[in-house]
């Protein structure tokens, strides 16, 4: 493949921008290549500058389900820019976009939009804190929660992948009160958690965590995490930015059944625009400005151009039989990729939870941050460069998720398996 065209892209992009991205997992740096720009989308495919043509796993991080520029979200966009983009004042759409996400999500019962994920859980601790008038945050090593200084202690994703300890420019004396402790770990849970000094105001947790690679609660630990936050008065916060909507029309929390105190919202929910939200128990978001004293606002919250997306989404994702088909394609994709992988040798764990997976380099099992760390991400780096180079586009990182999308058709996955064994078997005869 003739990459040409984005390395030069790439050249002008870092002259103005810092690394030549907008976010920096996109740099690629992880899997030793430079990153391609992308230039259009259609459904399950990319094209790049070079015209280069991809099959899309990586869905926008998530945001892509049903596949890109999908016409009802083309649509509703277009309609909405027609009668004006911004008006900084309420709008029809976004009571329709609430009762919607209201509707759809368990434990809300009221939402405040915001423009991303990291807008969203910053508001939700902060609005934790602000219930409870307790300070300590405590997270699980490998999760991300995006980036507001509380969160970026042994966060996953960009930090994790870029081996970042945390940040600089985040004072002490705020990630003092963040406590990051194993996921699945339900002995350090419950002492944590009991532990008086600590003085908790919330648990973020990813229900699902999408951000160290894919890794499943293991059996009973979201059930202690909702039991001992329930006994002693702590917030539970589900941070469901990727879950949402992704496991089902309900979530993680309809998934396992069970209710946090308050969810984070984001991707799938805007479509692709940038959309955030963070809901809960009225009796909590009653506390939020201008109702209550904990302040959170947003010159662009609820853009009629977002809403309309985000309802044009739930919309398709409210069809009858959508996730059934959806997880029937990951289910299959799963066992032929297993069965690749056996045919030729390959050691890698395939961690799954619908239609969100990963396919970690190691025979051990991945059950934390810790075992993810255990990972092959050499072999990982070149098993995306020869899967790149052959139309396959994965997440540039081996701590992260790819995704199935309605948009990939049987050819498409048959393809992407097709590649996949060449790769394996390439990596092989290293
Ligand atoms: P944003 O601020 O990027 O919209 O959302 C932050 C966030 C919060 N919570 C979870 C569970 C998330 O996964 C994210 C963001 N996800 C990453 C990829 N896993 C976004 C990709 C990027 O940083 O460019």
């Amino acid at each position: 493949m003739d990459f040409s065209v984005s390395s030069k892209l790439f050249e002008q992009a870092k002259k103005v921008i810092p690394g030549g991205v907008n976010s920096p997992v996109r740099a690629c740096r992880s899997v030793g290549c430079d990153p391609v720009f992308i230039t259009k989308a259609s459904g399950a495919t990319l094209w790049d500058a070079d015209g280069n043509e991809y099959i899309d796993f990586v869905s926008s991080w998530g945001p892509m389900i049903f596949g890109h520029a999908h016409p009802d979200i083309v649509s509703a966009v277009g309609l909405a820019a027609a009668s004006g983009t911004s008006f900084g004042a309420p709008t029809p759409k976004e009571i329709d976009l609430a009762s919607m996400v209201v509707e759809a999500v368990p434990s809300i019962e009221k939402v405040r939009f915001v423009n991303s994920g990291t807008e969203a859980t910053m508001s939700a601790v902060r609005l934790a804190r602000g219930y409870t008038g307790r300070k300590a945050v405590v997270k699980f090593d490998g999760c991300y929660h995006g980036h507001a200084d509380s969160f970026l202690v042994k966060a996953g994703s960009g930090v994790l992948t870029l081996g970042i300890p945390g940040s600089p420019g985040v004072p002490e004396d705020i990630v003092k009160h963040t406590v990051s402790i194993p996921f699945n770990n339900v002995s350090v849970v419950e002492r944590t958690l009991r532990d008086k000094e600590l003085d908790v105001a919330c648990v973020i947790v990813e229900p699902v965590a999408g951000n160290m690679g894919c890794v499943a609660p293991q059996p009973g630990f979201l059930e202690k995490l909702r039991d001992l936050t329930s006994e002693l008065n702590i917030v539970l916060i589900f941070d469901e930015v990727i879950t949402g909507f992704r496991l089902g029309y309900g979530g993680a929390q309809s998934y396992y059944n069970i209710l946090p105190d308050l969810t984070c919202l984001g991707k799938i929910i805007g479509g692709g625009l940038p959309v955030g939200a963070y809901g809960g128990k009225s009796e909590i978001m009653n506390c939020v400005a201008p109702d209550g004293p904990v302040y959170q606002a947003g010159t662009l919250s609820g853009n009629p151009l977002a809403m309309a997306a985000g309802i044009a989404t739930l919309k398709i994702l409210q069809k009858p039989g959508f996730y059934e088909q959806l997880g029937a394609k990951a289910d299959r994709f799963a066992e032929e990729l297993a069965a690749v992988a056996k045919r030729t040798g390959m050691d890698i764990r395939l961690n799954r939870v619908e239609s969100m997976m990963t396919g970690f380099f190691t025979k051990e099992a991945v059950i934390d941050f810790e075992s993810a760390m255990q990972a092959d991400t050499k072999r990982y780096a070149q098993h995306y460069r020869q899967m790149l180079g052959r139309g396959i586009y994965l997440a540039p990182s081996q701590f992260e998720v790819s995704f199935i999308s309605a948009a990939q058709t049987d050819d498409h996955l048959d393809k992407a398996l097709k590649i996949a064994e060449w790769s394996f078997k390439k990596l092989l005869e290293k």
